[in-house]
Protein backbone atom coordinates (compact mmCIF):
# COMPACT_ATOMS: atom_id res chain seq x y z
CA UNK A 1 0.00 0.00 0.00
CA UNK A 2 1.03 3.24 -0.87
CA UNK A 3 -1.08 5.34 2.00
CA UNK A 4 1.21 5.97 5.06
CA UNK A 5 -1.27 5.78 8.11
CA UNK A 6 -1.01 7.12 11.39
CA UNK A 7 0.16 4.24 13.45
CA UNK A 8 -2.61 4.81 16.15
CA UNK A 9 -6.11 5.09 17.05
CA UNK A 10 -7.42 8.12 18.88
CA UNK A 11 -8.82 7.44 22.86
CA UNK A 12 -9.06 10.78 23.89
CA UNK A 13 -10.66 14.26 22.16
CA UNK A 14 -9.96 17.61 23.08
CA UNK A 15 -12.15 20.32 21.28
CA UNK A 16 -10.92 23.12 19.07
CA UNK A 17 -12.60 26.46 18.63
CA UNK A 18 -13.06 28.46 15.61
CA UNK A 19 -12.94 32.02 15.92
CA UNK A 20 -14.70 34.63 13.51
CA UNK A 21 -11.77 36.74 11.50
CA UNK A 22 -13.25 40.03 13.35
CA UNK A 23 -12.87 38.40 16.80
CA UNK A 24 -9.19 37.33 15.46
CA UNK A 25 -8.03 40.80 14.36
CA UNK A 26 -9.22 42.01 17.16
CA UNK A 27 -7.37 39.29 19.11
CA UNK A 28 -3.82 40.10 17.42
CA UNK A 29 -4.53 43.56 18.30
CA UNK A 30 -4.96 43.11 22.00
CA UNK A 31 -1.64 40.72 21.33
CA UNK A 32 0.52 43.57 20.10
CA UNK A 33 0.69 41.55 16.74
CA UNK A 34 2.89 38.74 18.82
CA UNK A 35 1.10 35.56 18.19
CA UNK A 36 3.11 34.24 21.88
CA UNK A 37 0.64 36.51 23.74
CA UNK A 38 -2.66 34.89 21.99
CA UNK A 39 -5.18 32.81 24.56
CA UNK A 40 -4.54 28.63 23.06
CA UNK A 41 -8.24 28.60 22.80
CA UNK A 42 -8.45 31.67 20.60
CA UNK A 43 -5.96 29.17 18.42
CA UNK A 44 -7.43 26.47 15.60
CA UNK A 45 -4.58 24.75 14.88
CA UNK A 46 -1.61 25.74 17.04
CA UNK A 47 2.19 25.10 15.20
CA UNK A 48 3.46 27.59 17.27
CA UNK A 49 5.83 24.47 18.82
CA UNK A 50 6.82 20.53 18.85
CA UNK A 51 7.67 21.20 22.08
CA UNK A 52 5.39 19.96 24.84
CA UNK A 53 2.32 19.58 22.84
CA UNK A 54 2.96 15.75 21.86
CA UNK A 55 0.10 13.30 22.51
CA UNK A 56 1.06 10.88 25.50
CA UNK A 57 0.54 7.38 24.88
CA UNK A 58 -1.40 4.72 26.73
CA UNK A 59 2.18 3.47 27.93
CA UNK A 60 3.12 6.44 29.40
CA UNK A 61 -0.16 6.92 31.22
CA UNK A 62 0.14 3.56 32.62
CA UNK A 63 4.11 4.64 34.02
CA UNK A 64 2.72 7.71 34.96
CA UNK A 65 0.33 6.11 37.50
CA UNK A 66 3.45 3.97 38.80
CA UNK A 67 5.58 7.67 39.41
CA UNK A 68 7.27 6.99 42.85
CA UNK A 69 6.99 10.84 44.26
CA UNK A 70 9.93 10.07 46.82
CA UNK A 71 11.91 13.16 47.59
CA UNK A 72 15.34 10.75 46.72
CA UNK A 73 16.24 8.06 44.89
CA UNK A 74 13.08 7.20 43.67
CA UNK A 75 12.23 4.35 41.24
CA UNK A 76 10.98 6.71 38.98
CA UNK A 77 14.55 7.88 38.88
CA UNK A 78 16.26 4.67 37.94
CA UNK A 79 14.35 3.94 35.28
CA UNK A 80 14.41 7.03 33.57
CA UNK A 81 18.03 6.69 34.27
CA UNK A 82 18.20 3.02 33.08
CA UNK A 83 16.22 4.68 29.94
CA UNK A 84 18.60 7.81 29.27
CA UNK A 85 21.64 5.37 29.90
CA UNK A 86 20.28 2.80 27.02
CA UNK A 87 19.84 5.05 24.24
CA UNK A 88 22.49 7.94 24.89
CA UNK A 89 25.77 5.98 27.25
CA UNK A 90 26.91 8.78 28.77
CA UNK A 91 28.06 8.06 32.60
CA UNK A 92 25.82 10.93 34.02
CA UNK A 93 22.76 11.66 33.61
CA UNK A 94 21.10 15.17 35.10
CA UNK A 95 17.81 15.44 35.13
CA UNK A 96 16.16 18.94 34.54
CA UNK A 97 12.95 20.78 34.27
CA UNK A 98 13.66 21.26 30.63
CA UNK A 99 16.16 22.15 28.12
CA UNK A 100 17.14 25.49 28.67
CA UNK A 101 17.64 24.56 32.59
CA UNK A 102 20.21 21.96 31.08
CA UNK A 103 21.85 24.65 29.18
CA UNK A 104 21.96 27.13 31.92
CA UNK A 105 23.84 25.11 34.20
CA UNK A 106 26.07 23.42 31.40
CA UNK A 107 26.50 27.01 30.27
CA UNK A 108 26.92 28.65 33.67
CA UNK A 109 29.79 25.93 34.76
CA UNK A 110 31.92 25.81 31.27
CA UNK A 111 31.11 29.42 29.85
CA UNK A 112 32.76 33.06 30.65
CA UNK A 113 33.16 36.17 29.52
CA UNK A 114 35.53 36.29 25.89
CA UNK A 115 35.00 32.33 25.46
CA UNK A 116 33.19 31.20 21.88
CA UNK A 117 30.90 28.23 21.44
CA UNK A 118 30.71 27.25 18.05
CA UNK A 119 27.45 25.10 16.95
CA UNK A 120 26.15 24.60 13.24
CA UNK A 121 22.90 26.68 14.28
CA UNK A 122 22.43 27.87 18.15
CA UNK A 123 18.79 27.85 18.38
CA UNK A 124 17.19 30.80 20.87
CA UNK A 125 17.70 29.53 24.29
CA UNK A 126 20.70 28.19 23.77
CA UNK A 127 22.55 31.46 22.15
CA UNK A 128 20.71 33.33 24.86
CA UNK A 129 21.98 31.38 28.08
CA UNK A 130 25.28 31.19 26.34
CA UNK A 131 25.63 35.05 25.61
CA UNK A 132 23.92 35.43 29.02
CA UNK A 133 27.68 34.08 30.78
CA UNK A 134 29.46 36.36 28.28
CA UNK A 135 30.19 34.13 25.87
CA UNK A 136 29.81 34.50 21.77
CA UNK A 137 27.68 31.90 20.60
CA UNK A 138 28.70 31.01 16.90
CA UNK A 139 27.14 29.67 14.19
CA UNK A 140 29.15 27.14 11.54
CA UNK A 141 26.58 25.58 9.71
CA UNK A 142 27.73 25.11 6.25
CA UNK A 143 26.80 27.69 3.55
CA UNK A 144 24.03 25.27 2.07
CA UNK A 145 22.08 25.75 5.08
CA UNK A 146 21.39 29.32 5.03
CA UNK A 147 20.20 29.18 1.64
CA UNK A 148 16.66 28.14 2.03
CA UNK A 149 15.68 26.50 -2.02
CA UNK A 150 19.03 24.76 -1.99
CA UNK A 151 18.75 20.73 -1.64
CA UNK A 152 21.02 18.99 0.19
CA UNK A 153 20.55 16.15 2.18
CA UNK A 154 22.34 17.29 5.34
CA UNK A 155 21.76 20.53 5.38
CA UNK A 156 22.59 21.02 9.40
CA UNK A 157 26.00 19.82 8.66
CA UNK A 158 28.87 21.71 10.59
CA UNK A 159 30.96 23.69 7.93
CA UNK A 160 34.49 22.07 9.18
CA UNK A 161 36.86 24.44 7.71
CA UNK A 162 34.83 27.36 9.30
CA UNK A 163 34.86 25.38 12.48
CA UNK A 164 38.38 24.99 12.09
CA UNK A 165 39.44 28.34 11.12
CA UNK A 166 37.26 29.67 14.12
CA UNK A 167 39.20 27.70 16.57
CA UNK A 168 42.48 28.33 15.55
CA UNK A 169 41.31 32.49 14.95
CA UNK A 170 40.46 32.72 18.55
CA UNK A 171 42.56 29.83 20.33
CA UNK A 172 41.51 27.08 21.70
CA UNK A 173 41.24 27.74 25.39
CA UNK A 174 38.76 30.60 24.80
CA UNK A 175 36.63 27.56 23.17
CA UNK A 176 35.12 26.01 26.27
CA UNK A 177 32.93 23.39 24.10
CA UNK A 178 31.79 22.43 20.23
CA UNK A 179 27.87 21.92 20.22
CA UNK A 180 25.88 19.80 17.06
CA UNK A 181 22.00 20.84 16.77
CA UNK A 182 20.63 17.92 16.20
CA UNK A 183 18.28 18.34 13.83
CA UNK A 184 19.33 22.21 13.37
CA UNK A 185 16.14 23.61 14.48
CA UNK A 186 16.78 27.40 13.40
CA UNK A 187 18.02 25.96 9.87
CA UNK A 188 14.89 24.64 8.86
CA UNK A 189 14.77 21.09 11.24
CA UNK A 190 17.94 19.85 8.81
CA UNK A 191 19.99 16.38 9.63
CA UNK A 192 23.16 16.03 10.37
CA UNK A 193 25.01 13.50 9.35
CA UNK A 194 27.29 11.00 11.01
CA UNK A 195 29.96 11.54 8.77
CA UNK A 196 29.78 15.05 9.54
CA UNK A 197 29.27 14.17 13.35
CA UNK A 198 32.55 12.32 12.97
CA UNK A 199 34.26 14.90 11.53
CA UNK A 200 33.24 17.13 14.03
CA UNK A 201 34.42 14.84 16.54
CA UNK A 202 37.67 13.94 15.37
CA UNK A 203 38.41 18.25 15.36
CA UNK A 204 37.26 18.60 18.73
CA UNK A 205 39.50 15.78 19.67
CA UNK A 206 42.41 16.93 18.66
CA UNK A 207 41.65 20.20 20.23
CA UNK A 208 41.02 18.88 23.05
CA UNK A 209 37.97 21.01 23.01
CA UNK A 210 34.50 18.60 24.78
CA UNK A 211 32.00 17.44 21.98
CA UNK A 212 28.09 18.41 23.18
CA UNK A 213 25.22 17.17 21.22
CA UNK A 214 21.82 19.42 21.92
CA UNK A 215 19.74 16.47 21.33
CA UNK A 216 16.04 17.46 21.35
CA UNK A 217 15.36 15.77 18.24
CA UNK A 218 18.00 12.74 18.10
CA UNK A 219 15.76 10.56 16.67
CA UNK A 220 14.20 12.44 14.30
CA UNK A 221 17.93 12.78 13.03
CA UNK A 222 18.85 9.03 13.27
CA UNK A 223 16.34 8.29 11.15
CA UNK A 224 17.44 11.21 8.21
CA UNK A 225 20.36 8.61 8.87
CA UNK A 226 19.15 5.76 8.06
CA UNK A 227 17.06 7.36 5.29
CA UNK A 228 19.48 9.52 3.27
CA UNK A 229 23.27 8.24 4.80
CA UNK A 230 25.11 5.59 2.71
CA UNK A 231 25.61 2.10 5.24
CA UNK A 232 23.09 2.68 7.69
CA UNK A 233 19.44 1.23 5.86
CA UNK A 234 20.08 -2.22 7.62
CA UNK A 235 20.86 -0.69 11.29
CA UNK A 236 18.11 0.33 13.54
CA UNK A 237 17.23 3.70 14.72
CA UNK A 238 18.34 2.75 17.96
CA UNK A 239 21.81 1.60 16.86
CA UNK A 240 22.25 5.05 15.06
CA UNK A 241 21.68 6.87 17.96
CA UNK A 242 24.06 5.12 20.19
CA UNK A 243 26.36 5.69 17.66
CA UNK A 244 25.76 9.58 17.12
CA UNK A 245 26.35 9.53 21.02
CA UNK A 246 29.32 7.95 20.92
CA UNK A 247 30.80 10.83 19.53
CA UNK A 248 30.54 13.18 22.22
CA UNK A 249 31.26 13.76 25.49
CA UNK A 250 27.97 15.05 26.68
CA UNK A 251 24.29 16.33 25.37
CA UNK A 252 21.99 18.80 26.40
CA UNK A 253 17.77 17.70 26.06
CA UNK A 254 14.76 18.85 26.15
CA UNK A 255 12.21 15.47 26.71
CA UNK A 256 9.77 17.78 25.17
CA UNK A 257 10.45 17.15 21.91
CA UNK A 258 11.53 13.55 21.18
CA UNK A 259 10.87 11.83 24.02
CA UNK A 260 6.52 12.87 23.77
CA UNK A 261 6.84 14.60 27.50
CA UNK A 262 4.85 17.47 28.09
CA UNK A 263 7.80 18.84 30.31
CA UNK A 264 11.09 17.70 31.48
CA UNK A 265 14.80 17.29 29.93
CA UNK A 266 18.28 16.16 31.19
CA UNK A 267 22.07 17.13 30.86
CA UNK A 268 24.76 14.01 30.03
CA UNK A 269 28.29 14.28 30.26
CA UNK A 270 31.14 12.19 30.92
CA UNK A 271 33.35 14.40 32.58
CA UNK A 272 32.59 12.93 36.61
CA UNK A 273 34.05 16.42 37.69
CA UNK A 274 31.91 18.28 35.94
CA UNK A 275 29.18 16.31 36.80
CA UNK A 276 29.61 16.97 40.14
CA UNK A 277 29.62 20.60 40.03
CA UNK A 278 26.67 20.77 38.03
CA UNK A 279 24.82 18.34 40.70
CA UNK A 280 25.64 20.75 43.04
CA UNK A 281 24.13 23.82 41.23
CA UNK A 282 21.27 21.55 40.21
CA UNK A 283 20.47 21.66 44.21
CA UNK A 284 20.76 24.54 44.46
CA UNK A 285 18.10 26.06 41.81
CA UNK A 286 16.49 22.95 40.26
CA UNK A 287 16.07 19.91 42.75
CA UNK A 288 17.76 17.08 44.41
CA UNK A 289 19.75 15.14 41.41
CA UNK A 290 17.53 12.05 41.55
CA UNK A 291 14.17 13.99 40.21
CA UNK A 292 15.73 17.58 39.20
CA UNK A 293 12.41 20.09 39.03
CA UNK A 294 10.46 16.84 37.76
CA UNK A 295 7.56 14.94 39.12
CA UNK A 296 8.18 11.19 39.59
CA UNK A 297 5.71 10.65 37.10
CA UNK A 298 6.98 13.30 34.94
CA UNK A 299 10.24 10.82 34.96
CA UNK A 300 8.30 7.55 33.90
CA UNK A 301 6.57 9.31 31.19
CA UNK A 302 9.59 10.66 29.76
CA UNK A 303 11.53 7.24 30.16
CA UNK A 304 9.38 5.05 28.14
CA UNK A 305 9.04 7.96 25.70
CA UNK A 306 12.51 7.94 25.12
CA UNK A 307 11.89 4.45 23.83
CA UNK A 308 8.95 5.04 21.50
CA UNK A 309 10.39 7.48 19.46
CA UNK A 310 12.46 5.25 18.25
CA UNK A 311 9.99 3.02 16.80
CA UNK A 312 9.91 3.16 13.22
CA UNK A 313 6.24 2.95 12.03
CA UNK A 314 6.07 6.42 14.29
CA UNK A 315 8.97 7.92 12.74
CA UNK A 316 7.81 6.68 9.16
CA UNK A 317 4.52 8.63 9.55
CA UNK A 318 5.85 11.24 11.79
CA UNK A 319 8.01 11.81 8.09
CA UNK A 320 4.95 11.54 5.81
CA UNK A 321 2.94 14.13 7.48
CA UNK A 322 5.79 16.91 7.64
CA UNK A 323 6.57 15.89 3.81
CA UNK A 324 2.81 16.26 2.64
CA UNK A 325 2.19 19.39 4.29
CA UNK A 326 5.63 20.48 2.90
CA UNK A 327 4.79 19.07 -0.38
CA UNK A 328 1.70 20.51 -0.98
CA UNK A 329 2.74 24.10 0.16
CA UNK A 330 5.52 23.75 -2.31
CA UNK A 331 3.46 22.73 -5.41
CA UNK A 332 0.82 25.66 -4.30
CA UNK A 333 3.92 28.25 -5.11
CA UNK A 334 4.82 28.53 -1.44
CA UNK A 335 8.31 29.07 -0.93
CA UNK A 336 9.42 26.51 1.88
CA UNK A 337 12.66 25.42 3.07
CA UNK A 338 13.93 22.75 1.01
CA UNK A 339 13.61 20.02 1.61
CA UNK A 340 11.08 19.59 4.30
CA UNK A 341 12.48 19.22 7.75
CA UNK A 342 11.71 16.46 10.51
CA UNK A 343 9.43 18.20 12.69
CA UNK A 344 8.05 20.61 10.88
CA UNK A 345 7.91 23.20 7.78
CA UNK A 346 9.92 26.57 7.33
CA UNK A 347 8.53 29.20 4.94
CA UNK A 348 10.44 31.38 3.61
CA UNK A 349 8.79 34.71 4.19
CA UNK A 350 11.95 37.03 2.68
CA UNK A 351 11.07 35.26 -0.62
CA UNK A 352 7.27 34.90 -0.59
CA UNK A 353 7.12 38.63 1.27
CA UNK A 354 9.65 40.61 -1.07
CA UNK A 355 8.01 44.17 -0.52
CA UNK A 356 8.82 43.78 3.36
CA UNK A 357 12.47 44.39 4.39
CA UNK A 358 14.17 42.77 7.14
CA UNK A 359 13.64 45.77 8.91
CA UNK A 360 10.11 45.50 9.29
CA UNK A 361 9.63 41.46 9.91
CA UNK A 362 8.52 40.09 7.00
CA UNK A 363 7.98 36.40 8.65
CA UNK A 364 6.05 38.41 12.19
CA UNK A 365 4.07 39.52 9.06
CA UNK A 366 3.48 36.32 7.93
CA UNK A 367 2.72 34.81 11.43
CA UNK A 368 0.19 37.39 11.89
CA UNK A 369 -1.63 36.58 8.81
CA UNK A 370 -1.85 32.94 9.00
CA UNK A 371 -3.54 33.77 12.86
CA UNK A 372 -6.22 36.19 10.68
CA UNK A 373 -6.48 34.46 7.89
CA UNK A 374 -7.72 30.61 9.34
CA UNK A 375 -6.62 31.16 13.85
CA UNK A 376 -2.97 29.29 12.49
CA UNK A 377 -0.34 30.11 14.73
CA UNK A 378 3.42 29.65 13.35
CA UNK A 379 6.15 31.30 14.90
CA UNK A 380 8.87 33.59 13.44
CA UNK A 381 12.27 32.44 13.12
CA UNK A 382 14.12 35.54 11.63
CA UNK A 383 14.92 38.84 12.37
CA UNK A 384 12.58 39.51 15.52
CA UNK A 385 13.81 36.21 17.07
CA UNK A 386 17.62 36.43 15.83
CA UNK A 387 18.23 39.92 14.77
CA UNK A 388 20.93 42.15 16.24
CA UNK A 389 22.10 45.55 16.97
CA UNK A 390 24.83 47.26 15.79
CA UNK A 391 26.53 48.11 19.47
CA UNK A 392 27.83 51.38 17.86
CA UNK A 393 25.01 52.57 15.57
CA UNK A 394 21.89 51.18 17.60
CA UNK A 395 20.91 50.26 13.65
CA UNK A 396 19.09 46.62 13.60
CA UNK A 397 21.37 43.33 11.89
CA UNK A 398 18.98 41.09 10.17
CA UNK A 399 19.28 37.71 10.82
CA UNK A 400 20.78 34.90 7.97
CA UNK A 401 16.87 33.65 7.14
CA UNK A 402 13.06 35.00 7.33
CA UNK A 403 11.45 32.17 8.14
CA UNK A 404 8.38 31.32 9.81
CA UNK A 405 8.05 27.32 11.21
CA UNK A 406 4.93 25.61 10.97
CA UNK A 407 5.90 22.99 13.76
CA UNK A 408 3.78 19.73 13.89
CA UNK A 409 2.95 18.34 17.56
CA UNK A 410 3.47 14.83 17.83
CA UNK A 411 0.51 12.47 16.87
CA UNK A 412 -1.74 15.64 17.11
CA UNK A 413 -3.17 16.14 14.13
CA UNK A 414 -4.99 14.32 11.20
CA UNK A 415 -4.15 14.76 7.68
CA UNK A 416 -7.50 16.92 6.89
CA UNK A 417 -6.04 19.26 9.60
CA UNK A 418 -2.89 19.78 7.59
CA UNK A 419 -5.14 20.22 4.67
CA UNK A 420 -6.81 23.04 6.08
CA UNK A 421 -3.58 24.52 6.89
CA UNK A 422 -2.27 24.14 3.18
CA UNK A 423 -5.55 25.73 1.91
CA UNK A 424 -5.06 28.89 4.60
CA UNK A 425 -1.57 28.91 3.33
CA UNK A 426 -2.32 29.30 -0.45
CA UNK A 427 -4.65 31.75 0.74
CA UNK A 428 -2.37 34.16 2.32
CA UNK A 429 0.33 33.45 -0.46
CA UNK A 430 -2.53 34.84 -2.70
CA UNK A 431 -2.84 38.00 -0.83
CA UNK A 432 0.96 38.44 -0.22
CA UNK A 433 0.87 41.80 -1.88
CA UNK A 434 -1.53 43.18 0.57
CA UNK A 435 0.59 42.05 3.80
CA UNK A 436 2.67 44.86 5.77
CA UNK A 437 5.70 45.41 8.22
CA UNK A 438 5.52 45.70 11.33
CA UNK A 439 7.34 48.19 13.54
CA UNK A 440 8.82 46.53 17.91
CA UNK A 441 6.94 48.60 20.26
CA UNK A 442 8.50 47.05 23.13
CA UNK A 443 11.18 44.27 23.34
CA UNK A 444 12.59 42.51 26.56
CA UNK A 445 16.93 42.73 26.69
CA UNK A 446 17.02 39.30 25.86
CA UNK A 447 14.55 36.64 23.81
CA UNK A 448 12.67 39.41 23.24
CA UNK A 449 10.48 37.55 20.37
CA UNK A 450 8.77 35.77 23.34
CA UNK A 451 6.93 39.07 24.82
CA UNK A 452 7.55 41.55 22.23
CA UNK A 453 4.78 44.07 20.95
CA UNK A 454 4.57 45.33 17.61
CA UNK A 455 2.74 48.39 15.05
CA UNK A 456 1.82 47.76 11.35
CA UNK A 457 4.46 50.07 9.96
C1 LIG B 1 10.97 25.01 19.83
C2 LIG B 1 11.58 25.17 21.17
C3 LIG B 1 10.88 25.89 22.26
C4 LIG B 1 10.27 27.14 21.77
C5 LIG B 1 11.07 28.11 21.20
C6 LIG B 1 10.50 29.22 20.63
C7 LIG B 1 9.15 29.34 20.64
C8 LIG B 1 8.34 28.39 21.23
C9 LIG B 1 8.91 27.29 21.79
C10 LIG B 1 13.58 24.57 22.31
C11 LIG B 1 14.91 24.13 22.19
C12 LIG B 1 15.43 23.67 20.92
C13 LIG B 1 16.77 23.34 20.81
C14 LIG B 1 17.34 22.89 19.52
C15 LIG B 1 17.08 23.81 23.13
C16 LIG B 1 15.77 24.15 23.31
C17 LIG B 1 15.29 24.54 24.67
N1 LIG B 1 12.80 24.67 21.27
N2 LIG B 1 17.56 23.42 21.91
O1 LIG B 1 11.67 24.57 18.92
O2 LIG B 1 14.66 23.55 19.84
O3 LIG B 1 14.49 23.55 25.22
O4 LIG B 1 12.22 24.56 25.46
O5 LIG B 1 12.88 22.54 26.78
O6 LIG B 1 13.86 24.74 27.31
O7 LIG B 1 9.78 25.31 19.66
P1 LIG B 1 13.30 23.87 26.25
Amino acid sequence: MKTIIEPFRIKTVEPIRITTRDERAKLLQEAGHNVFLLNAEDVLIDLLTDSGTSAMSQNQWAAMMQGDESYAGSRSWYRFEASVKDIFGFEHVIPTHQGRAAERILFGITCKEGDVVPNNTHFDTTRANIEYTGAQAVDVVIPEGREPATFHPFKGNVDLEALENLISSVGRERVPMILITVTNNSGGGQPVSMENVRAVSKIARAHKIPLYLDACRFAENSYFIKLREKGFAAKSVKEIARELFSYADGCTMSAKKDAFANIGGFLCTNDPDLARQEKDLLILTEGYPTYGGLAGRDLDAIAVGLQEVLEEDYLRYRFASTRYLGEHLSSAGVPIVQPPGGHAIYIDAKSMLDHIPPSRFPGQALACALYLEGGIRGVEIGSVMFGKKDPDTGAGIPAAMELVRLAIPRRVYTQSHIDYVVEVLVEVHRKRESLRGLEITYEAPFLRHFTARFKEA
